[in-house]
């Protein structure tokens, strides 16, 4: 389960089976975060996370307890939300994030 805390960092709260959570993990993101999406998306079967901000979409895979960032892909200008979804219908999870006057796609190439 994920939470944004500010601009700046995205905060994981790991359940613990009794309907409580522990302490958060607090994962750095790039300033001006707009909204994060949640999804499989290098079919591990563990849930890893986009964060949409001013400067791009970061996407940071799970890495059991942490998260590893792997790049940052352009999103256009004023961007507002984003969404995880299989958009080509291959199976994988693509990355769609909406901009003041466009839309970006990101298709996952993970293999
Ligand atoms: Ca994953
Ligand atoms: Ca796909």
């Amino acid at each position: 389960m994920t939470k944004l805390t500010d601009d700046t960092a995205v905060d994981v709260y790991y359940g613990v089976g009794d309907g409580t959570f522990e302490a958060p993990i607090v994962i750095p993101v790039l300033p001006k975060m707009r909204d994060i999406a949640v999804a499989d998306l290098d079919g591990d079967g563990a849930p890893d996370i986009a964060a949409l901000a001013v400067a791009g979409t970061m996407i940071l895979y799970a890495r059991g307890r942490t998260f590893v960032a792997d790049g940052v892909y352009r999103s256009g200008r004023g961007v507002t939300e984003i969404v995880a979804g299989d958009v080509d219908g291959d199976g994988r999870q693509d990355i769609v994030s909406s901009a003041f006057n466009a839309l970006a796609v990101l298709l996952n190439q993970c293999p």
